[in-house]
């Protein structure tokens, strides 16, 4: 399998190219509230400054070029950003990634950070234990999103794989945080998508943000589903801040 999509060659059949798929540490999950085990952790410092922010067309998805760190929490080191994207589905009744004692949202934003003490990008992190930490938030249809609203203008200019453009004024990433910064879930897994390496420590928040069905819609043209099921918990712990 020369490529891998979310059609035919769609994650059940990931583990043939990609076999780390097929482990024990993979993402997404669904997260069960009443067994997470409550920790006392440090507060996560979360700091992304607008500026040059490139929008690129990835083929099954977008992703948006960020700066700023990340740090404390559940991390031992400080954690440097890259980019974020998006997962969706054709409908609004799923696409989240993770899901929450079962319930899917309609999106699911990854912010991707790599391990700044030992690497200096994703792809060198992506292979390493440790390397990676991916912040995610829920999204659920209501509200537009002024700030998404800015990405939802520069897609028609990133029409096909590998298209890209500059967002004017910047992007904010702070804006894709929900209100309550201090409620998540975390616990050692996967890159969600091939290679699906076992490098990332998942930072999932509570609460959700919201975008509006006509901005959903926008992101359902570059692809109508992106994202893969969830995958077996094993006999992994997950934490929660609260
Ligand atoms: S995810 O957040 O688990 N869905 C995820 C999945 C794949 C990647 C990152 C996050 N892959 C990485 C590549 C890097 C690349 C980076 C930027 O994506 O390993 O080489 O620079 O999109
Ligand atoms: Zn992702």
């Amino acid at each position: 399998m020369a490529s891998w999509d979310y059609a035919a060659n769609g994650p059940a059949t990931w583990a043939k190219s990609f076999p780390a798929a097929a482990g024990q540490k993979q993402s997404p999950i669904d997260i069960n509230p009443g067994s997470a085990a409550k920790e006392s952790v440090g507060a996560l410092s979360v700091n992304y400054k607008a500026g040059n922010n490139t929008l690129t067309n990835t083929g099954l998805s977008f992703a948006v070029s960020i700066d700023g760190s990340l740090s404390g929490g559940p991390l031992g080191s400080e954690f440097k950003a890259a980019s974020f994207h998006f997962h969706w589905d054709k409908s609004s009744a799923a696409g989240s990634e993770h899901t929450i004692g079962g319930k899917a949202y309609a999106s699911e934003v990854h912010i991707v950070h790599y391990n700044a003490s030992k690497f200096s990008s994703v792809a060198d992190a992506a292979n390493v234990d440790g390397g990676l930490a991916v912040l995610a938030i829920f999204v659920q249809p209501g509200a537009a999103n002024a700030e998404i609203q800015k990405l939802v203008d520069v897609l028609p200019s990133c029409g096909s794989n590998g298209a890209s453009a500059a967002i004017p004024g910047g992007f904010n990433a702070s804006a894709l945080l929900p209100g309550d910064k201090a409620s998540y879930w975390y616990y050692p897994g996967s890159l969600t998508t091939p290679p699906c390496s076992e490098t990332v420590t998942w930072i999932v928040y509570k609460d959700a943000i919201s975008m509006s069905e006509d901005q959903l819609a926008a992101f359902r043209n570059v692809t109508p589903c992106n994202f893969r099921p969830v995958q077996s918990v094993g006999g992994r712990k997950v934490c929660c801040s609260f």
